[in-house]
């Protein structure tokens, strides 16, 4: 038989997982992959889709594996291809917002070390509602190699 100590512990647990849940339901995330890097690189991106079921925006990201995360957008402009950090993404609801390379990503720069393919990468999504309501959602990107098809950030 349990202790009491025991089953307080387990009912914590269970409410806590029961209301990021709740969090989590309201915004989904797929396929959610970040760049792998080579040694001394010093930053890369990271790309997901995702999916607010009400109107909210992206106005922060964090992650333990860089000292600074961004939101950035690529663009062309004037036949050249440009990246610029934007405040805050909208994620309007129902509405599949992509991450991809060459359009919008999460920039993570100041990298503490190789990301190689593979790993995990947690990123922490801060996510506002209409009425200023702010959640964080938590997202594993798996690590994919380097490939041909990306230019020069
Ligand atoms: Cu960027």
């Amino acid at each position: 038989m349990p202790d009491m100590k025991t089953v307080l512990k387990c009912g914590v647990i269970l409410m806590l997982s029961a209301a990021s849940l709740l969090a989590q339901a309201e915004v989904t995330v797929k396929d959610a992959w970040v760049r792998a890097t080579v040694p001394q690189q010093h930053a890369t991106g990271a790309f997901m889709q995702i999916q607010a079921s009400s109107d909210m925006r992206l106005v922060e990201v964090q992650t333990t594996v860089a000292g600074v995360a961004e939101v950035h957008e690529m663009k062309m402009d004037n036949m050249v291809m440009k990246m610029r950090a934007v405040p805050q993404l909208d994620l309007p609801a129902g509405k599949t917002v992509e991450l991809k390379p060459g359009g919008f990503h999460l920039m993570l720069m100041d990298l503490k070390g190789q990301i190689k393919a593979g790993d995990s990468v947690p990123l922490m999504l801060i996510v506002e509602t209409k009425d200023k309501k702010r959640a964080v959602v938590e997202v594993k990107a798996k690590a994919r190699a380097l490939n041909a098809m990306d230019g020069k950030m």
